[in-house]
């Protein structure tokens, strides 16, 4: 898939480049150095540029042949390889976006007006014909796209589009006067900028198609053409818009031929003014007026009511309101400040309804269901599970308050009685209970057949966990100190995190490790027992890397984590800190502050930790504190000393090390514009070093330190001390970035 997307880039940026033009301009030598330049960087680094990297996995669909005939969703008109087809476009009028940034910011582009969410109308123009004629609205570049590669021999629309933004005199439609989508062969008619002004004349050609044809007066449109009008939801209002929505619906209404389909492209904004809720359907509610409505971020419900919509009135000759909602990403334009007008929260929930990101999860195979869903089934079922046959009288959620060690051990019992596939296995896990009692009672209550102790090597046991996953076994192996999963790492990167992607997924092993590590154990047991190093997981490509620090997160981390090798086959190292293991208290001996209560059946859905999301304290607006681990009791505690100085820290943690919380950090980050990250492991190599470049990366501009643990092995005895991040090290780190 992300081959088929970088081969689309590729192949628009090469094809703008050798845009023909008998005496080359300025602008357009310009422009082809330019995409040579972007061609270069994203072939290069496809990911640094943001503009291929999707974040897809190769989900094998990219095959020719009959599996690209199915329909893409049960029960929809959209195929599989028309969906993919329209992807490319939907990725490419993106790039093209991107590229009006990009150029603008060298200087040699001059619009940046884009189309980012609202990829959508990809569906719009595979839903009629190229022949209907079209004006469109502003954010129409997949449109254009798509229309262009209906074309014979097909267009390169998007050199078309790349023109447009520079100004050239090359530019197929307004000679680079204007940046506009249109094209004479594509039978898309140029519009200005002046919104909805296009709408009395798309209203006045519908009407006059069908009135040439009684005239038997030629058209350079075929007999049964529609005109496909687009706009946006603010630019209803204008009195253009008004008016010719009103003659469509008049009309129609004493029963003249009107075949016009009016594509309103809803993201509820008109730069930063809000649509009122409901409003486009009361302007849509019009005597004869047919209205559909779909959700732009689903290419198939768009492709289908889309569909639907041409052909009513294609075959009423009468007009429809199609209503499509989207969401605008980027701003308005390049120059607009969003932030101005809108809430980051705002601003994160469109995200999340990304129109292609909708339809990568429409070509991503076997997706029955999502973390949150499987958990909200398993709780459903709870009534029916043996939990008194495991748990006695008392269940985990009666008990009171658990450390983390409890928590997980209950956790963990929980999710076998209601998966018979779920294996416990390592050295000491079945008899023992685990060298810290994290697997106790578990061989009693499911016997030797789940739960066993292996043979005394790791290899063997990530081997077992893989051969077991492949069989529809859901395998959670434990390695017994961190420092012992290296000997035998290769079975969890050459073959755990590739099976699927060399088998294009059609092979997956499921698996979540449980490992014991990190430091911290009052110098006891050196470095094996207290190794602090995670790069060589963090690099693995595909593998979660969880850490919970505190008891309710264990619960929920590892629910998410069988739920992910359930759903999705996922492989999920749970790291678990030793040393918070049998933890009781946070601030004060007695206070209890490091335990929590066990979530019954009923809360594990509300109480869901989604992958990528981590976990806040406090209201600080003085400086973030970034942590996992360890780190996180320090911080807390860091920062209560720091509060006794006047100091207002919020603590974030991490939770999940891989990949990284990306949109929770840059949001705490941004909350105070003060980042100390509190690192456990190394200096070099370790979180830290992640931590620092995703912020610098996404542009954060505010205050950053570090503290992390020295590049060292772990010693014994009190030297132990002398290279591990400590509580006083990030208070005086905190104290200087005051400074
Ligand atoms: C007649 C007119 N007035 C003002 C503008 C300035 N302007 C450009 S876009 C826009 C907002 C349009 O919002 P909407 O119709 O919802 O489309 P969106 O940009 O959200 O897709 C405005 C006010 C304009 N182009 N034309």
């Amino acid at each position: 898939m992300r081959k088929r997307a970088l081969a689309t880039y590729r192949q628009m940026v090469t094809a703008a480049a050798a845009v023909p033009g008998p005496t080359p301009d300025l602008a357009e030598q310009r422009l082809a150095r330019a995409i040579r330049e972007l061609a270069r960087s994203s072939a290069a680094e496809p990911g640094r540029t943001g503009l291929a990297d999707t974040g897809l996995a190769d989900t094998g669909l990219a095959d020719t042949g009959p599996a690209e005939a199915r329909p893409v969703r049960p029960g929809s008109g959209l195929s599989v390889g028309r969906c993919l087809d329209l992807f490319g476009a939907q990725l490419a009028s993106r790039h093209l976006d991107l590229a009006a940034r990009w150029l603008r910011s060298r200087g040699i582009g001059y619009y940046t007006i884009g189309s980012s969410g609202h990829e959508g109308n990809a569906a719009i123009a595979a839903a009629v014909r190229l022949t209907d004629p079209a004006l469109l609205h502003y954010r129409s570049g997949a449109f254009y796209l798509v229309r262009a590669a209906q074309a014979t021999p097909p267009r390169d629309g998007a050199a078309d589009v790349l023109l447009g933004l520079m100004a050239a005199s090359a530019e197929p439609i307004a000679g680079g006067r204007h940046k506009v989508f249109g094209h004479p062969e594509l039978h898309v008619i140029p519009q200005t900028s002046t919104i909805a002004s296009h709408l009395p004349r798309a209203m006045g050609l519908a009407f006059s198609l069908a009135r040439a044809a009684k005239l038997g007066v030629e058209t350079p449109w075929p007999h049964d053409s529609i005109v496909v009008c687009s706009f946006g939801d603010a630019s209803v209002n204008h009195s253009t818009a008004a008016g010719a929505i009103n003659a469509a619906s008049y009309s129609a209404y004493q029963g003249l031929p009107m075949p016009l389909l009016l594509v309103c492209e809803d993201n509820g904004l008109g730069i930063s003014v809000r649509t009122p809720a409901g409003w486009i359907e009361t302007v849509a509610a019009r005597p004869r007026l047919k209205y559909f409505s779909a959700d732009g971020a689903d290419l198939a419900a768009v492709y289908d009511v889309a569909a639907e919509a041409a052909n009513w009135v294609r075959d009423r000759r009468s007009p429809a309101f199609l209503h499509v909602h989207m969401v605008r990403l980027g701003g308005h334009a390049g120059t607009d400040v969003e932030s101005a007008y809108r809430s980051p929260s705002q601003i994160a929930a469109d995200t999340e309804r990304d129109p292609i990101l909708g339809t990568a999860r429409l070509l991503v195979p076997r997706r029955p269901a999502t973390v949150a869903a499987n958990l909200a089934a398993r709780a459903r079922h709870a009534d029916n599970w043996p939990r008194h046959k495991v748990f006695g009288t008392q269940l985990p959620e009666d008990e009171g308050p658990l450390t983390l060690a409890q928590s997980i051990n209950r956790t963990l019992a929980d999710a076998m009685a209601d998966r018979p596939g779920m294996l416990v296995f390592g050295e000491d896990v079945a008899r023992k209970g685990g060298v810290y009692g994290l697997t106790k009672g578990l061989l009693k209550s499911f016997g030797s057949g789940r739960v066993f102790d292996s043979v005394l090597d790791e290899q063997s046991i990530l081997g077992l966990a893989l051969g077991a996953g492949l069989a529809g076994l859901l395998p959670v192996p434990e390695i017994q100190y961190l420092a012992y999963l290296h000997n035998a790492i290769d079975q969890i990167r050459g073959e755990a995190a590739t099976l699927s992607f060399f088998s294009r997924t059609q092979y997956r092993n499921p698996m979540v490790l449980r490992v014991p590590g990190l430091a911290y154990q009052q110098g006891f047991g050196g470095h094996f027992h207290n190794d602090n190093g995670l790069a060589a997981l963090r690099d693995i490509p595909g593998l979660i890397v969880a850490c919970p620090a505190r008891p309710d997160d264990a619960a929920g981390l590892l629910r998410s984590c069988l739920g992910a090798a359930e759903i999705d086959g996922s492989v999920s190292v749970f790291l678990e800190p030793i040393a918070l293991y049998h933890e009781r208290d946070l601030y004060e001996p007695g206070d209890g502050g490091w335990l929590a209560r066990y979530e019954p059946p009923a809360r594990w859905s509300a109480a869901h930790v989604p992958l990528g999301r981590a976990r806040s304290y406090g209201r600080g607006r003085d400086m973030t504190i970034i942590s996992f681990g360890n780190g996180v009791r320090m911080s807390l505690r860091a920062a209560r000393t720091l509060a006794a100085d006047g100091v207002g820290c919020r603590v974030l943690d991490l939770r999940w090390l891989a990949p990284l919380p990306f949109e929770d950090l840059l949001r705490a980050a941004a909350a105070t514009g003060r980042v100390l990250i509190a690192d456990e492991t190394r200096r070099t190599g370790g979180v830290s070093e992640s931590v620092i470049t995703t912020l610098v990366d996404a542009g954060f501009t505010g205050r950053m330190a570090r503290v992390a643990s020295e590049d060292s092995f772990i010693p014994l005895g009190d030297a132990a001390s002398t290279v591990l991040l400590s509580e006083s090290d990030i208070v005086d780190a905190a104290r200087d970035l005051l400074q």
